[in-house]
């Protein structure tokens, strides 16, 4: 079995298993093969994490399928655990929705998740948007069925995320919303939400009748842990930009230090040693192995 296969089958099998599983939002290889290191299921590729980190744009659909999905392929080389990748609307419509997953198929990707926000799509959690118009629900239905048929594997991942919490229009949209993404052969459903109470998704979870498992993005409603989220109905938790937040805040405490005492000494103490980001990346294991070529 390759290796994209046993990936996609570890994705299955956490998504249908009895216990939750946990994905991290990485924005690079590196944050995404710490956080296989530290134990944690799956990676997600938070187009929010590549976006901001590794363009430094807003997460408004800026940046290009290739450049997400090269994003993905960094991170997919340094895994063994699978990753899970953030494909906004799919790029575009119909025709977008079934080349992102072929595209993302052909490379070796465990799964995506495409959502009905949109093109161009504004980040979720962004306060200022409040009110917005999703892609109406049959058009979503019909891309999502398309993406599914133009899939070759049988093992490949689709998860369908539903903003209707989001967008404001309430929990018998996300209701529908969910079981047409469904029929139309979603494998996962993501219901996002930036309800802190949790009164929303818990008025969803009281009336969904199952069918499909469901994953939560739970960064407005970080209380809760990932055990507690699954006793409430959720299969997969996806804490999807926590890296990038402590990322962004080492960086600037560095920076303020630097500019005030103007020698490297003073973030030792704070800083990981150079050794530590050799043995990262496996520096002595290389310099063997070239070593030991005739
Ligand atoms: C991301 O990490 O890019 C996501 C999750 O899509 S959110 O930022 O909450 O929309
Ligand atoms: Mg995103």
């Amino acid at each position: 079995m390759n290796k994209a296969t046993k990936k996609r089958n570890l994705l299955r099998e956490g998504l249908t298993g009895p216990k939750p599983i946990t994905a991290i939002g990485a924005h690079d290889a590196m944050s995404a093969q710490m956080a296989e290191s530290h134990g944690f299921d799956a990676v997600w590729v938070s187009g929010f994490g590549v976006s901001t980190m590794a363009h430094a744009v807003p997460d408004a659909n800026l940046i290009t399928m290739t450049e997400a999905l090269a994003a993905a392929q960094r991170m997919d080389a340094a895994l063994n655990i699978p990753v899970v990748a953030d494909c906004d609307n799919g790029f575009g419509g119909l025709a977008n929705v079934i080349r992102t997953v072929k595209e993302y198929e052909r490379a070796g990707i465990a799964g995506i998740c495409i959502e009905d926000n949109h093109f161009p799509k504004r980040n979720s959690l962004y306060l200022g948007d409040s009110k917005r118009e999703l892609i109406p629900m049959e058009e979503q239905a019909r891309r999502i069925k398309a993406g599914k048929d133009a899939q070759e594997s049988d093992e490949f991942v689709f998860i369908a995320r539903v903003e209707s919490l989001i967008a404001g229009h309430g929990v018998d949209d996300a209701l529908r919303r969910a079981d047409a993404y469904m029929k139309a052969g979603a494998d996962a459903i993501l219901i996002h939400s930036k309800d802190k109470t949790l009164g929303q998704i818990t008025g969803f979870l009281a009336e969904w009748p199952g069918g499909a498992p469901l994953v939560a993005v739970p960064t407005l409603f970080p209380d809760f842990t990932v055990e507690q989220l699954h006793e409430k109905g959720f299969q997969m938790i996806i804490l999807a930009n926590q890296l990038m937040r402590a990322s962004v805040k080492a960086m600037e405490e560095t920076l303020v230090t630097l500019k005030t005492a103007r020698k490297a000494a003073a973030v030792d103490g704070s800083i990981a040693p150079v050794n530590y980001i050799f043995d990262l990346v496996k520096t002595k294991e290389l310099i063997a192995l070239e070593d030991q070529v005739k």
